[in-house]
């Protein structure tokens, strides 16, 4: 019985093989598979095999007829579309269907652009937790133990002692506190706040913030780095201004603007009449966050700053909603 089954394998490749039409196979078909066929036979004759061969002759019989249907309904698929009488046939004559291709998303462009600006200036790039300690977070950016940042409606406490950094100013406590000056390093990353989420602001935001601490660093040199900055990344042609702040962190504090982009400084509703749009915040190291971290506040000096990244795009490419970064719309993330 193996033998004729081996045979009957062997005679239906030969036929197989002469076999050029629609017609041809149907005969084939006929002989072998249908319910009269030769394989429909040899399953007949199984009855009669030794009961303890069975198993072998089953298994020999069923492969037989797999091998014998797949070799029909593949030359039949293909002679179908060779003769056009299937109406799923192959169209050769489509053009193929293209892969639609990711990119990257607006935030990270933007913060790769940054990146790339400020590693020409001479910084290195610093990263650190999501997850921080209130001491790395607040208390050593010298923050008041009651600063209102501090309260459970500001912040994302994880418990007493720790939280969602609300910036990644942290990072910069943590590379100071492993190494001495000089020190010239952004930091860039996500960092979370407990607000109301509305179109100006949302519970996550990316931020870079910078830090340069070496013997003689003035404020002449915070405004020559950041407006050589903001050259390279708005472009030529706008003014900058720095105006006075305050931040618990950095003394003196200022904030940085630039011409308002939609009216060029005339006043408009995307600058709220003013000519100006704020960039970033930034301001000389205070005293008290050199000495938590073990820096001779009169050795040496160094400037900060931050900026939050989802602003800065909204404010380039006049993005009218900040959740629109994180809804994953395709509409809104082809466009860039
Ligand atoms: C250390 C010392 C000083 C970082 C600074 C700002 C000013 C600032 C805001 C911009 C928009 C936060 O994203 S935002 O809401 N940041 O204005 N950040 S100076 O100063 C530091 C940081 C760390 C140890």
């Amino acid at each position: 019985m193996l033998q004729t089954i081996s045979e009957t394998n062997k005679n239906f490749s030969n036929e197989i093989s002469q076999v050029s039409d629609l017609k041809q196979l149907e005969n084939l078909r006929i002989k072998y598979l249908s319910r009269k066929g030769i394989i429909a036979t040899l399953f007949e004759d199984l009855k009669t095999v030794p009961k303890e061969d069975k198993p072998a002759v089953g298994k020999s019989l069923n492969e037989l007829r797999n091998s014998v249907q797949t070799q029909f309904d593949t030359l039949k698929e293909k002679l179908e579309a060779l003769s056009g009488n299937n109406k799923q046939a192959v169209d050769f004559t489509l053009p193929g269907r293209g892969k639609s291709v990711g990119s990257k998303h607006i935030l990270i462009q933007t913060l790769d652009e940054i990146k790339t600006i400020f590693r020409g200036l001479g910084f290195s790039i610093a990263e650190g937790p999501e997850l921080e300690s209130d001491y790395n977070n607040f208390s050593a950016l010298n923050f008041a133990p009651d600063h209102p940042a501090r309260d459970m409606q500001d912040t994302f406490f994880i418990n007493k002692d720790y939280l969602l950094r609300t910036h990644t100013s942290p990072v910069q406590i943590r590379v100071m506190q492993n190494q001495q000056p000089p020190v010239r390093a952004i930091m860039p990353g996500k960092v979370y706040r407990n607000e109301a989420i509305s179109a100006r602001s949302y519970c996550l935001f990316h931020q870079v913030e910078g830090l340069c601490v070496d013997k003689g660093v003035t404020f002449a040199e915070l405004k020559g780095t950041l407006v050589s900055f903001a050259r390279q990344f708005y472009g030529s042609g706008f003014k900058y201004r720095f105006r006075p702040s305050f931040f618990p962190f950095t003394e003196p504090s200022a904030e940085m603007d630039i011409t308002c982009f939609l009216c060029k400084g005339k006043g408009c509703r995307m600058c709220k009449q003013t000519g100006w749009l704020e960039i970033l915040g930034c301001g000389m190291v205070d005293p008290n966050v050199f000495k938590n971290v073990g820096y001779d506040s009169e050795k040496y000096t160094g400037y900060a700053f931050g900026m939050g990244i989802e602003r800065i795009a909204i404010l380039k490419y006049d993005i009218p909603d900040i959740r629109l970064y994180f809804e994953n719309d395709l509409r809104f993330l082809k466009q860039f």
